[in-house]
């Protein structure tokens, strides 16, 4: 290609470590798209970046964090949560966003996710599903539709996957959504949406991998993937969480959006209270 038609800088360059490039992502991954909506995220937040933080464990999904020019957090595996949380506890200033995948963040990190959002820390947590270990050769997980083939179950899983919306709803989180690659403005927003809630805003995101999950389930490239949640995806706001299980195989559709969003005291929020009736208490003593 002539020298004179490449453009020699991307508007995004200032939030992207373009000494990383070339990344590891396969052609067709969903992960590039999850990063420019987390770029473009932070550049409308009205923060300025180095408030922003984001944080992740292991996996495809979790190298996501290595390219972003803020402060970023490639922690161990299934461990991201806890860590932005002792992050956030320390430092309430910082505007912290946990990147990670299904593997690592529902079925390693699932004990750490589910207390997390029981104690509404001030984190945002969003997790690309792509319904499979990725990095490490495409074996099923907590969020793998059952039926499906992957390489721990050549002839289809029989695991009942998490309907995580309706588990961090019936833990209280007060911001939980869903959306998928294919939804870019919507995700955008909703992570904007994300780093106003004082508490865990919990954002699921629905992303192909053709590689690994795609190649063995009637997703050969990304773009089928993509084809397939234009075609499925259902936005309803109010859904019924109970009903938005993924079941990829019976032709139901995908129900997405914001489905929750209201106000709570955060875990940071009630620390205070308490610490200022305690001393209240003890002046009173004396
Ligand atoms: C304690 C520990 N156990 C297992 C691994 C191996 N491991 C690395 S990445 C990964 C799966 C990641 O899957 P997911 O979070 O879904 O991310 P994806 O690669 O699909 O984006 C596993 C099991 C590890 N690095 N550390
Ligand atoms: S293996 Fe899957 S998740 Fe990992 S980079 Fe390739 S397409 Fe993306």
């Amino acid at each position: 290609m002539p020298k004179e038609i490449l453009a020699k800088k991307h508007p995004d360059d200032d939030l992207i470590r373009v000494d990383r490039m070339p990344h590891i992502w396969c052609p067709g991954c969903g992960i590039g798209i999850v990063m420019k909506c987390y770029i473009k995220a932070i550049k409308e937040s009205g923060i300025p970046p180095e408030r922003h933080v984001v944080v992740s464990g292991i996996g495809c999904s979790s190298r996501l964090p290595g390219y972003v020019n803020i402060d970023s957090y490639h922690t161990t595996h299934g461990r991201a949560i806890p860590f932005a949380i002792g992050m956030n506890i320390v430092k309430p200033e910082l505007e912290i966003t946990v990147i990670a995948g299904d593997g690592d963040l529902i079925t390693i990190g699932g004990n750490h996710f589910i207390h997390a959002i029981r104690r509404n820390h001030d984190i945002n947590v969003v997790l690309i599903n792509n319904f499979i270990y990725g990095m490490t050769g495409g074996q099923h997980g907590a969020t793998t539709p059952i039926g499906s083939k992957t390489s721990s179950a050549p002839y289809g899983t029989i695991d009942n996957p998490f309907n995580i919306p309706l588990l961090a709803a019936s833990l209280g989180a007060p911001f939980v959504a869903r959306w998928t690659t294919f939804h870019v403005r919507q995700l955008t927003d909703a992570m904007l949406k994300a780093m106003k809630v004082n508490g865990l805003a919990f954002i699921e995101v629905l992303s192909p991998c053709p590689t690994q999950y795609g190649k063995d389930n009637s997703f050969p490239t990304g773009l089928d993937m993509m084809r397939y949640f234009k075609k499925m995806c259902v936005i309803n706001h109010e859904a019924d969480l109970r009903t938005v299980d993924i079941d990829l195989k019976s032709g139901k559709p995908i129900i997405i959006g914001n489905f929750i969003h209201k106000e709570k005291p955060s875990y940071n929020d009630m620390e205070r209270k308490l610490i200022e009736g305690i001393m209240k208490e003890m002046k009173s003593h004396g």
